[in-house]
């Protein structure tokens, strides 16, 4: 690593304690741009890095709620505002017992550069807070939801912040915050994106993920003179971005074999086909249940407390969290003939499992292109939203198809290296681009 970057991650070392997961987003961006940067003086002179770690605005809140039972709960609840250079602050709210400031800050720094990659005007931002949705009944997350909201509100609007959903935040939280706001504004507007098809919502949003690290993967292969075609994939997670991938997967040819969850994982060798998958979408989107339940009705393999890695694929979706890949996981892929990896979560390989990847010169596209899909549409539900009509699911499916094509045009036009593409340099320097000129054009603010 060069001296630069050496001395600018200290500084952001040292200003940012205990934010370890920030530090490593942070530092993979300062890898890919800081070269960029040496090139191009002008971004040096008016620091646009050194602004662009810092967010515009961090808001962390109290959120009691009374439970079940009777008894008081205190959460906390976090919004990072990370960078309006493009557009409105955009992105989710994930609501899970680990989230933290640093946590929070890695996924807001992360979407900068993901929404600039979309090709649409969306700045940056992340939220949620440490209560855990497991084992809550509907009425207690809907009371937390509430008490979330009547803090929210002030912060967020349809030209300031819109928020959506992540980890733990799907169409039932979406609902019950946009009630609460609604409630709070007197007003019915385009402020959370994921919304319900009858009040708001795109088609293809719930979808979006999954369909576009999908179609990020077909444009790898296309590039290489592949297909999906007869492909076996590893998936991991068993939540939106998971099943939305085997369903994609699935109909283009591939074989999905593996899901997971905190607990586990499955090994399905036959594949999950269209009438499993409708199983999993009950399981997990309805009852709330455990992946292991898979197991037990198509009796296959439960592998409790490991990962998918070991099992042997042509392709990998991490589509489950944060550094869910490990080097020696990401070694024992590479061993086991596995020549693509499409990131359906965010920063789900370590650092030392990225070098693997690039030194084993495979397809690897990283979180921030290759889950775009989502956020894309969210910027399309935005734009219905302003317009106040609806699209058809082919005209949005033709959309974010089409956006996927230029996030990877992107990621060759600024990381071709030989006769191959880094795409976590193309994904970087193209994300980068877009949101510093802005900030040059828009002066020191
Ligand atoms: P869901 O809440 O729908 O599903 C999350 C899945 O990941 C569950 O199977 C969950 O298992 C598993 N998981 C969560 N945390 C952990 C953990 N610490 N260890 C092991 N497994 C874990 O979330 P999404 O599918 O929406 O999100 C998955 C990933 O995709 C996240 O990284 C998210 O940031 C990213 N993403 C999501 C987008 C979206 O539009 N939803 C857009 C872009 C990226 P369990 O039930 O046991 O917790
Ligand atoms: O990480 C992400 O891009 C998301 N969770 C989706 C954000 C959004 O605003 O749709």
């Amino acid at each position: 690593m060069s001296n630069d970057i050496v001395s600018f991650m200290e500084k952001v070392r040292a200003k940012n304690p205990a934010e370890k997961e920030f530090h490593q987003a942070v530092e993979e961006v300062a890898e890919s741009v800081m070269p960029y940067i040496r090139q191009n003086p002008r971004y040096q002179k008016a620091r646009v890095l050194e602004r662009m770690v810092e967010p515009e605005r961090v808001i962390l809140f109290r959120v009691p709620w009374v439970d079940d039972s009777g008894e008081v709960q205190v959460n906390r609840g976090f919004r990072i505002e990370m960078s309006s250079a493009i557009g409105p602050y955009k992105g989710g709210l994930r609501f899970h017992p680990s989230v933290n400031l640093g946590i929070l800050k890695f996924l807001a720094f992360e979407q900068v550069f993901k929404n600039s990659l979309t090709t649409l005007p969306m700045g940056g931002g992340k939220g949620g807070s440490d209560f855990d949705p497991k084992g809550k009944s509907d009425n207690e997350v809907m009371r937390f939801c509430q008490s979330f909201m009547s803090e929210l509100f002030r912060h967020i609007g349809p030209n300031t912040d819109v928020p959506a959903g992540d980890i733990g935040v799907g169409a039932r939280e979406i609902g019950f915050l946009f009630g609460q706001y609604k409630k709070l504004r007197n007003e019915f507007t385009g402020v959370l994106t994921g919304k319900g098809l009858n009040w708001g919502g795109s088609l293809i949003r719930p979808e979006a993920t999954g369909y576009g690290a999908t179609y990020m993967a077909q444009e790898m292969l296309q590039l290489k003179g592949e297909a999906m075609e007869g492909k076996v994939c590893a998936v991991s997670g068993s939540g939106n971005v998971a099943q939305y991938t085997v369903e994609k997967v699935t109909k283009l040819g591939g074989k999905c074999v593996t899901l997971s969850d905190s607990s586990g994982s499955i090994y399905d060798p036959g594949g999950i086909d269209a009438e499993k998958l409708a199983f999993v979408f009950e399981l997990k989107n309805v009852k709330r249940g455990r992946i292991k339940e898979y197991a037990d009705k198509f009796k296959c393999e439960y592998r409790e407390g490991k990962r998918p890695w070991d099992i042997k694929c042509d392709c990998a979706f991490p589509s489950a969290t944060q550094n869910e890949i490990s080097a020696e996981d990401a070694k024992t892929l590479v061993k086991n003939g596995c020549t693509l990896i499409s990131e359906g979560a965010n920063m789900p390989t370590e650092p030392a499992g990225i070098e693997v990847f690039l030194e084993n010169k495979i397809l690897y596209a990283p979180g921030k292109a290759a889950n775009a899909g989502g956020v894309a549409v969210s910027g399309l539900e935005m734009a219905q939203n302003g317009m106040h009509l609806n699209w058809s699911r082919e005209e949005v499916d033709q959309r974010l198809q089409g956006i996927m094509k230029s996030i990877h045009e992107t990621c060759v036009e600024y990381g071709k290296d030989g006769d191959s593409v880094n795409y976590v340099n193309g994904a970087n320097i193209g994300g980068f681009v877009k949101v510093a000129d802005a900030m040059l054009d828009q002066g020191i603010v």
